[in-house]
C-alpha cells in the first residue's frame, strides 16, 4: 500500500509539470503502460499475501482509474490550449483592408467592343446581341449558303445532336435583325462565334466577330466607305485611309475585303503591316438581294451594305498582341501586360 501511495506522490508532481502533449503522453506510458508503474503495480498482486489480495487489488484499481482521469482531464486541456496557441499564432487576413493588388480590367476585346460601339452608336447604329447555337437555316441558307455550297467548307463549325450548329459567324444573325426591325435599318451586332479551324497565332477555334448593317434607300459603297473610314479613325485614334479590293461572300454583292492603311506606321511600312502600309481588315459588300428578301425586305425598293469585323484580330491590333490564342488562355499576366501597352 505504501508503494502505491509513493507512484500516486510521484505522478502528482510530474503531473503538475506536464506542458504540453507530449508530455502527457510519456506521463501516460510512464504509468499506465505496459511496463508502466501502476501496471506494474497490477502485476505485483501475485506476490501479495492472500488475505490481503482483495484490499490491494482495490486500491490499485482505484490508483489507476485515478491517474486515467487526470491523464485525460490533462490531455483535453492541452489539446485546447495547443488549439488556442495554433490560432493565436495563424496569419490573419482581414477581409475589411483594401486589397493590394491593383483592381481587374475589362478583358481587350471588351475594351475595342465598347470604343467601337460608341463610335457606331453616335452615328445612329442600334446594338443588338445574338445567339451562340444558331440554327443552319441562320447561319447559312439565311445567308445565301444552301446545303452542299462550297462556301460551307470555308466555315466548318461544330454541329450539335439537334442539328443546331455553333454560329460560324455575326452574319446569322442578320435575318433575324431584318425581320425585327424592317427596313431602314442601322445596327451592329457583336458576338462569339465558332469555327473548326487549325489553330495558329491569328486563327482560333472561338473569336468574336462584329457586323454591321445598313439598309436604306439609295444606300452605296460610298457610304459602306465613310463608316468604316470614321469607324476605324476613331478606334485608332489617327486618320485612316481605307481601301477595297474584290471579295467573295454568297451573302454580299459585290463583295470587299476592306483594308485600311497601317495605324501604326501610317502607311510607310512597319513590322504590323509586314512593311505594305496596308492592314487587311474585314470582308464587307453591298447585301445580296436574295438575302434582304429573305430578311423580308423588298430589293427594289432598299439597298443595304454590311460587314464583318474580327474583333478579336482588332482586339489583338489595338493592344499590341501578337498571338490571338493570348486573347482566349487567361493568363492574367499576359493580358495585363497588354493592357499596359
Ligand atoms: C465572314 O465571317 C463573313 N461573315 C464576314 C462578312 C460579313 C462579309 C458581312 C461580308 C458581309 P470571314 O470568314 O472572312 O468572313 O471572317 C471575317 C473576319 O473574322 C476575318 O477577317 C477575321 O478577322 C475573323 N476571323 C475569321 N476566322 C477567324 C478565326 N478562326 N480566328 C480569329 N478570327 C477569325
Amino acid at each position: 500500500m505504501e508503494i502505491l501511495d509513493n507512484i500516486l506522490k510521484e505522478f502528482d508532481i510530474e503531473y503538475l509539470q506536464c506542458k504540453t502533449m507530449e508530455e502527457c503522453n510519456a506521463l501516460r506510458v510512464k504509468y499506465l503502460g505496459k511496463s508502466g508503474k501502476v501496471t506494474e503495480a497490477l502485476k505485483e498482486i501475485k506476490n501479495v499475501p492472500n488475505d490481503e489480495k482483495k484490499a490491494y487489488g482495490e486500491s490499485v484499481n482505484k490508483l489507476k482509474v485515478l491517474i486515467e482521469g487526470r491523464i485525460s482531464d490533462l490531455n483535453v486541456k492541452l489539446e485546447e490550449e495547443a488549439y488556442q496557441k495554433e490560432l493565436e499564432d495563424m496569419e490573419r487576413v482581414d477581409l475589411t483592408v483594401p486589397a493590394k493588388e491593383s483592381r481587374g480590367s475589362l478583358h481587350p476585346i471588351t475594351i475595342t467592343q465598347h470604343k467601337i460601339e460608341e463610335v457606331f452608336k453616335s452615328m445612329g447604329f442600334i446594338i443588338e446581341d445574338g445567339n451562340e447555337i444558331e440554327t443552319e437555316y441562320n447561319n447559312f441558307e439565311a445567308v445565301n449558303i444552301p446545303k452542299n455550297h462550297p462556301a460551307r467548307d470555308m466555315q466548318d463549325t461544330f454541329y450539335l445532336a439537334n442539328g443546331q450548329v455553333l454560329k460560324t459567324h455575326t452574319s446569322a444573325r442578320q435575318n433575324y435583325i431584318m425581320r425585327k426591325y424592317g427596313a431602314p435599318l442601322k445596327a451592329i451586332f457583336p458576338g462569339r462565334c465558332f469555327r473548326n479551324e487549325e489553330l495558329d497565332a491569328s486563327h482560333e477555334n472561338t473569336f468574336f466577330q462584329l457586323e454591321g448593317m445598313m439598309i436604306d434607300k439609295d444606300i452605296s459603297i460610298s457610304n459602306l466607305i465613310y463608316f468604316m473610314k470614321t469607324m476605324l479613325s476613331s478606334v485608332f485614334g489617327r486618320e485612316v485611309k481605307v481601301r477595297l479590293r474584290p471579295g467573295f461572300f454568297p451573302f454580299v454583292e459585290p463583295g470587299f475585303e476592306l483594308d485600311c492603311s497601317c495605324p501604326y506606321c501610317g502607311g510607310s511600312g512597319c513590322g504590323v503591316c509586314k512593311r505594305s502600309g496596308w492592314i487587311e481588315l474585314c470582308p464587307c459588300g453591298m447585301i445580296h438581294p436574295k438575302v434582304l428578301e429573305m430578311g423580308g425586305i423588298d430589293p427594289n425598293e432598299y439597298q443595304g451594305f454590311a460587314f464583318g469585323l474580327g474583333l478579336s484580330r482588332m482586339a489583338m491590333m489595338n493592344f499590341e498582341i501578337n498571338d490571338i490564342r493570348v486573347l482566349n488562355g487567361g493568363k492574367l499576366k499576359t493580358l495585363k501586360s497588354a493592357h499596359t501597352k
